[in-house]
């Protein structure tokens, strides 16, 4: 997947010297230009520091996003209801491991190191999504999570595969299919459950009821009050804006929740001829800025398990460390007998 991880900045600076503009307001201009007809920046290529910046901030928030996010459904591997639910529960919290493993590779192209971004995700300096902080009290969550946050992630997504910069659109092609399946595992878990008893029924009205408002902050902060969007946007890495996607959401789960059977619970949830779109209740915005800053209701504990499985781990990281430095001197060995 990874193979341009290994072309790293500088790394061919004969060749870029070469082909490269010779100052930095040709290289801007460069740059610039590349922006205007809508090009890709690969790792080796020039780029203003503030976009290699945002990239880390937004790649490395994206890959914290994964791997914090495999928590609240991971909690529901030892609980799934049958032998066929857990088998699709494990492969699907593992894809979003892999997804978080993508997302860092691509950081690292960015000369990011990963040890500093997994210590800022630790030390809380690092944002990851709102979402991943609200509880998975029933089995029923475990299908919203699918059907709903993939969704709304899927949504959000799909815009980034065509993102600026190279290795984080290619990256976000593989996981948007991955993340179509997570989806349709979501509705499928809740359309059987809705098929089932009353009680069943229930459970996955009260967890809908729980986790939509959560899902549409999701997508950020209004545009008006989203601080990175003029700049992200201007540089071709966000291409649809927070609002607009919200929207494009809502629209397009309304449909979904009535062949599903649920009620979305928003009585203000309309459809507006002069619009063309589902209005919506505005949103408690009060509450996403607690979350993202800390205070909801499951951050602390997420945070903990996070460190506790990386120190838990430690010992695979220095077993593997010490078996790549014996291969290296092994082959080192061998190379300068063979000289
Ligand atoms: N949660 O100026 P904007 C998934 C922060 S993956 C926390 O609008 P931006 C897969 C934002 O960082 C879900 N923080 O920011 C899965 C900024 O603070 P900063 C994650 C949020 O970057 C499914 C500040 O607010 N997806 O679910 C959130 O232009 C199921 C101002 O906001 C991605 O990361 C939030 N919801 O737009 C896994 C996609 N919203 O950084 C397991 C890539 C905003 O300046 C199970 N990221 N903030 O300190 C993006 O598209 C963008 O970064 C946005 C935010 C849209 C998330």
């Amino acid at each position: 997947m990874y193979t341009q991880s290994l072309d790293l900045p500088g790394q061919h600076a004969d060749a870029a010297q070469a082909s490269a503009p010779q100052d930095e307001a040709a290289r801007q201009a460069a740059f610039d230009a590349c922006m205007a007809a809508d090009g890709k920046i690969e790792p080796q290529d020039w780029m203003p520091q503030a976009y290699r910046k945002t990239l880390v901030r937004q790649i490395s928030q994206h890959a914290h996003s994964e791997i914090v996010g495999m928590l609240p459904e991971g909690n529901w591997i030892s609980r799934a209801p049958s032998l066929k639910r857990k088998a699709i529960l494990l492969a699907k919290v593992q894809d979003e491991g892999g997804h978080g493993l993508y997302l860092y590779s691509a950081a690292e192209t960015l000369d990011a190191s990963r040890d500093d971004l997994v210590d800022a995700l630790h030390s809380g300096r690092a944002k990851y999504s709102s979402i991943f902080n609200y509880p998975t009290l029933t089995w029923a969550d475990v299908g919203v999570i699918g059907w709903l946050v993939d969704g709304a992630a899927i949504m959000n997504q799909i815009p980034l595969c065509r993102c600026s910069y190279g290795p984080y659109a290619r990256a976000m092609i593989r996981i948007c299919k991955e993340e179509s399946f997570h989806q349709r595992q979501g509705f499928d878990a809740l359309l059987a459950m809705m098929r089932g008893t009353d009680a069943q029924r229930e459970m996955v009205q009260d967890a809908v009821d729980r986790w939509w408002f959560p899902v549409l902050m999701m997508f950020g902060p209004p545009d008006a009050a989203s601080t990175n969007s003029a700049q992200t946007m201007a540089w071709g890495i966000k291409r649809i804006s927070n609002d607009d996607l919200r929207q494009k959401f809502v629209d397009a789960t309304v449909e979904q929740a009535r062949v599903l059977g649920v009620t979305l619970p928003d009585p203000g949830l309309l459809w507006n001829a002069e619009r063309g779109h589902y209005d919506y209740r505005p949103l408690d915005w009060d509450e996403f800025w607690r979350v993202i800053n800390g205070d909801g209701p499951c951050n602390k504990e997420r945070l903990a398990t996070r460190v506790k499985a990386h120190e838990e781990g430690a010992w695979v990281r220095e077993a593997a460390l010490a078996h790549a430095a014996k291969v290296a001197e092994r082959e080192a060995r061998a190379s300068r007998a063979a000289a």
